[in-house]
């Protein structure tokens, strides 16, 4: 295992660091500081002596009057970077403090017990896996959004922002992978503010979880710590994007945003239906907040936040809400509800806001919990179901809403469930320390023996496929229902004739939902086997969807050997799949649960207002 670029515990990170002062205000503030204390010690008088000694050097080094130069709207970055982000020398910024982390070799010889040199050996193989993924998209594909490698080439399915690379760059820096980091960062900075500039149409919500959100983290995580990166390069880009993205709030008529922005002609518009997904215009929020709290400019929480606070006073059934919404009348539209596509992350995002705000729990963000605690009852209530015969617990939808039918359907997007129920019920912390501390109430209880339960069907959903690989959709037996339904072809599965696969679901895209799930499962319930299913779930991913050129493929068909292969690499498998899994056979104090909020994309922001704030 390499270094990995930082402490979480020693990372402080201090706005005010980051954010321009004049060469005058930096020299003047130091030395009013440091002669504030002075007496007529001669140390003191050495120190003071020192200290002018290291201004006059600094003023040696030449400032640029182009420093004063923050606009980055219409300029090519290239030029930018040149002039704005010639920095003050390195002596005045406080020094990274990154304890070493040992390499694979130094933790065999220190782990005493066979365990510890499993999991770290494991663990390597993600990062080698990482590797293999990015360097097929490197010599096939850099500077598109995704690789296709069987054909050895890129496509642009994201609006042309380059998101794997975006998507990547956290990931390589939380392994340690500095050469990866480097050509990312070299990447981000040449090219993505023209990028932003010539390009046309994007998501809103795909382009702030991957592109927004991987700026961010990356961020945050090269403060103080790795020299290869430009945390305030970050920081300027993220806000010209963030200003962009803003268009889809501020072109809508309700606090309810339009679904696409054109980014080179500065205008926002609505699909073609004329709606936007529930989960797409809930799901931005942990990435604006962070935006704000880190260029000390609040429009980016009150936008997003505005999207939350008119949700809370919208009709639900038991806090479910159905899939679409008007950005013309702000209502919910039509009836379907499902924690799968277009609804699945609106329930994540309630907690994980709340949660990320640590000093607005208990007063204006209050609602976000209630507004969580009563959908997750009606998740229970609702959707939860148990399978025949074998009596696997999994969440349907009702797909024409409270008097409708109930839909026996899974799409793989809901195994993010188990993660955050697990997330919710403890707050980050351990089951066992929260219920030493008697800190569970009864809806944690619940929520955390259903994540559990949930959590398994995920897995039995791999396990069941030939090729040890999950579907895109599975549906479960219910009163004798399909029985003769198509199954996964795994026949020394106990699950065969439980879930039903259909024809057209049997794709599997790379996603990460039930890895992230492990994830959360074995830090907060500390249960080994989250770490063994993740380690069959990786090995079935080696086996069946690497592509020796380069890169990893999403496959067509996961019942039958050989699978047959879809040619495409999404940019999540390395923003998101990967980075759960080595997180999950790496140690847990490395990006807490306590001290960080995981967005939809798996980019890791801090929470915000903790004592020791990282
Ligand atoms: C990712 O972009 C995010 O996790 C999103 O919330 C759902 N879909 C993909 C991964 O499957």
């Amino acid at each position: 295992m390499s270094k990995l670029p930082y402490s979480t515990k020693d990372v402080h990170y201090d706005n005010d660091k980051f954010r321009h002062r004049s060469h005058f205000k930096v020299l003047s503030q130091s030395l009013t500081n440091s002669s504030t204390r002075i007496s007529c010690s001669l140390g003191k008088f050495l120190m003071l002596l020192l200290i002018s000694g290291v201004a006059c050097l600094f003023l040696m080094n030449k400032s640029s009057p182009a420093l004063e130069t923050n606009s980055v709207q219409n300029a090519n970055f290239t030029e930018f970077t040149e002039v704005a982000y010639q920095r003050p020398p390195r002596l005045w910024r406080r020094p990274p403090r990154l304890p070493p982390r040992l390499t694979p070799d130094e933790m065999h010889k220190k782990g005493s017990r066979l365990d510890d040199s499993k999991w770290v050996s494991r663990q390597q193989k993600v990062k080698e896996a990482f590797n293999h993924a990015w360097s097929g998209y490197k010599s096939f594909a850099m500077g598109f959004d995704e690789l296709m490698p069987l054909s050895k080439r890129g496509t642009d399915g994201l609006g042309g922002l380059g998101a794997t690379i975006i998507d990547a760059l956290d990931t390589a820096m939380i392994m340690g992978e500095n050469d990866i980091v480097k050509e990312a960062s070299s990447w981000i900075e040449k090219n993505l503010v023209s990028r932003i500039n010539e390009r046309g149409q994007v998501n809103l919500f795909e382009t702030t979880i991957r592109v927004l959100g991987g700026l961010l983290s990356a961020y945050h995580l090269s403060i103080g710590g790795n020299n290869s990166t430009n945390p305030e390069m970050l920081l300027e880009i993220s806000k010209v994007l963030g200003d962009r993205l803003l268009l889809a709030f501020s072109s809508s008529s309700t606090p309810i945003p339009f679904s696409d922005v054109y980014l080179r002609d500065k205008v926002a518009r609505t699909a073609p239906d004329g709606l936007s997904s529930t989960s797409e215009v809930s799901t931005l929020q942990l990435e604006f907040n962070y935006l704000s709290e880190i260029s000390g400019d609040p429009k980016y929480y009150s936008q997003g936040m505005k999207v939350l606070e008119h949700m809370r006073s919208l009709p639900k059934v038991e806090g479910l809400v159905p899939i679409y919404i008007s950005p013309q009348s702000g209502q919910f539209s039509g009836e379907n509800i499902r924690l799968g596509s277009r609804g699945d992350s609106y329930y994540e995002y309630l907690i994980k806001i709340w949660i990320q705000q640590k000093n607005r729990r208990d007063t204006d963000l209050k609602y976000l919990y209630e507004m969580y605690t009563e959908a997750m009852r009606g998740v229970r209530h609702r959707l939860v179901r148990k399978s025949i015969p074998k009596g696997l617990v999994f969440v349907g939808e009702l797909p024409y809403g409270s008097q409708g039918d109930f839909s026996p359907k899974m799409d793989h997007l809901v195994c993010f469930l188990p993660g955050t129920l697990a997330l919710g019920a403890t707050k980050g912390m351990t089951k066992k320390k929260a219920i030493e501390s008697n800190l569970l109430s009864n809806d944690d209880i619940e929520n955390l023996k259903l994540a559990e339960d949930l959590a398994k069907t995920c897995f039995e959903m791999y396990e069941v496929t030939s090729t040890g690989l999950a579907p895109e959709i599975a549906y479960f037996q219910i009163k004798g229902e399909n029985e003769n339904g198509p199954h996964g072809g795994n026949t020394s599965s106990e699950y065969l004739n439980d879930i039903v696969i259909k024809h057209l679901d049997r794709h599997n895209l790379l996603r990460p939902e039930t890895v992230e799930s492990l994830m959360y499962l074995h830090r907060i319930t500390e249960d080994p086997k989250y770490r063994e299913w993740g380690w069959q779930i990786f090995e079935a991913f080696e086996k069946y969807t690497k592509v020796e050129s380069g890169g990893y493929t999403s496959l067509d068909d996961v019942t039958s050997v050989p699978p047959p292969k879809r040619d495409k690499m999404e940019t999540f498998f390395l923003g998101e799949t990967l980075k759960y899994l080595y997180l999950l056979f790496g140690e847990n104090d490395v990006l807490p649960l306590d001290k960080y909020v995981f967005n939809t994309e798996a980019h890791p922001l801090p929470i915000i207002g903790l004592v020791d704030e990282i």
